[in-house]
């Protein structure tokens, strides 16, 4: 390739931000209430963010504000390892590599899961846009010829365009698309991603998949992996959840992840209940069924934390779990989850000198303006000293994953009722990548790099500070 049409490649960055325009459109139109629940989201970020200025100048610092209205995830259910393998290639044309193994067995869900999102510092800040992947498990359908069944629906179907796979082929060969090749590439992916009201199987196939997992239902009767939810990125999600039934939303009952607190911590979501679709089955030209699958969703995001701080977090969601359910019919679950997570520090200097949560470090102005001596000094001094002096801030690095337990209760919650089926629990990362075709990114060494690299930064930084004042 020669470097003038190299130059001409949109970046990847921009394919995504540019894909993930298309997808929130597209789902407006097909799902109206995710517009309003976009519409809710908006003025409760804007109250925030008036309510505390505090906030507002820390998410200006950060460069967070910017993406604030972007900010998304949306979530797909592919049934076969090529489509799973094609889907990381087409991901990868906009940035996006897998991160993390989610197992949904383990709650009743016959699925495992990554993440498609971008990893580096620039790419999240640029555009953060995620989508929650997950694989059908045939091997967890009891019923042989209902698994092998499905098996021959799923090998019949294509779901991606034929233009879409030449322009993956391209660009892999090619290094990247050109501005208009983008523009097609985008409208070409979302086809794969796109409703069909028309099931490819007829009602008796429907019922009976549906009989065994209403989610094995929704991913082999279907055309392709209808996109099943965004979620837009809220700064109060209690704020969000009670204003959802006034706009006209059957909210679920619980918001799923960490109580309220202080300094937000991982992630902590709710949505709308999925809304019961007209569909028409193959063959059957008059009547029509239904199926429910799609629903919006919103999340609140805080600091990622380390292994430590994980550990602690899921030991504590496992304490409040056992002191009884998580659904509707536990009125006392806010209160168990809010006096369990007492144990959980909830200061940032806690949660950076316990080594709970990750920062990324940064020169104060003061730090900044050190002068030669003192620079040299400052650089060979520990974090804690340098922040206790004013020369450096901890800015909590925001948590870009998922939680396991906290994804299984979104899926239940949009499956209709309390179904919870029971599998035998077993983790398959190893087969999931071979699948996939790619090992997936351990998502906790991700946000140990990037606090590295701040502390790098900031010492490089004091030393060149050093270095320049004695020239
Ligand atoms: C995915 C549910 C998981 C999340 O935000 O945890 C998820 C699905 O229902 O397909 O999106
Ligand atoms: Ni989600």
């Amino acid at each position: 390739m020669s470097s003038t049409s190299a130059n001409a490649f949109v970046p990847s960055d921009e394919i995504r931000a540019r894909f993930s325009s298309a997808m929130s459109e597209m789902y407006r139109d097909e799902v109206p209430q995710y517009g309003t629940l976009i519409e809710l989201v908006a003025d409760i970020n804007q109250r925030t963010l008036q309510a505390e200025p505090e906030l507002l100048a820390r998410m200006q610092r950060s460069g967070e504000l910017a993406r604030l209205g972007v900010e998304r995830h949306g979530a797909i259910r592919v049934g076969t390892a090529a489509e799973l393998s094609m889907l990381r290639r087409l991901f990868a044309i906009m940035g996006m590599e897998p991160v993390g193994y989610y197992d949904l067995s383990v709650a009743g869900v016959p699925v495992h899961s990554t993440a498609f999102r971008p990893v580096s510092d620039a790419a999240l800040l640029a555009n953060p846009f995620r989508v929650f992947t997950s694989l059908l498990r045939l091997d967890l359908i009891a019923d042989e010829a209902l698994r092998a069944q499905a098996a021959a629906i799923l090998a019949r179907r294509n779901i991606f365009t034929e233009r879409a796979l030449a322009l993956i082929a391209q660009s892999e060969a090619n290094g990247g698309l050109t501005d208009a090749e983008a523009d097609e590439f985008v409208g070409e992916a979302l086809e794969t991603f796109r409703w069909h009201s028309e099931s490819t199987v007829d009602g008796a196939t429907y019922d009976a998949l549906h009989k065994a997992h209403r989610l094995i239902a929704d991913v082999v009767c279907f055309k392709g992996p209808h996109i099943n939810h965004l979620t837009p990125r809220t700064l109060d999600i209690d704020a969000a959840q009670a204003a959802m039934p006034a706009r006209g939303m059957d909210a679920k009952d619980v918001v799923e992840g960490p109580p309220r607190r202080a300094c937000p911590i991982l992630l902590r979501q709710t949505s709308f209940k999925a809304l019961k679709e007209t569909v028409r089955f193959a063959g059957d030209a008059t009547g029509a069924g239904s199926h429910t699958a799609r629903f919006g969703e919103i999340e609140q995001r805080g600091v990622a934390l380390t292994r430590k701080g994980r550990a602690l977090y899921d030991q504590l969601l496992a304490q409040v779990r056992d002191m009884g359910s998580a659904g509707s019919a536990a009125p006392d679950y806010g209160s168990r989850l809010a006096q369990v997570f007492e144990a959980f520090p909830d200061t940032h200097e806690q949660l950076r000198r316990q080594d709970l949560a990750f920062y990324r470090f940064t020169l104060s102005d003061e730090g900044a303006a050190l002068a030669a001596g003192e620079a040299a000094a400052a650089a060979a001094s520990d974090l804690d000293a340098l922040i206790a002096r004013g020369l450096a801030q901890a800015e909590p690095i925001v948590y870009e994953d998922f939680l396991p337990v906290s994804a299984a209760g979104i899926f239940q919650s949009n499956l209709g009722g309390e179904e919870q089926k029971q599998y035998a629990a077993h983790a398959a990362q190893q087969a999931f990548e071979a699948d996939l075709g790619a090992r997936v990114h351990d998502e906790i060494a991700l946000y140990e790099q990037a606090q590295q690299r701040s502390i790098d930064q900031l010492r490089s930084a004091l030393r060149t500070q050093a270095a320049q004042a004695v020239a």
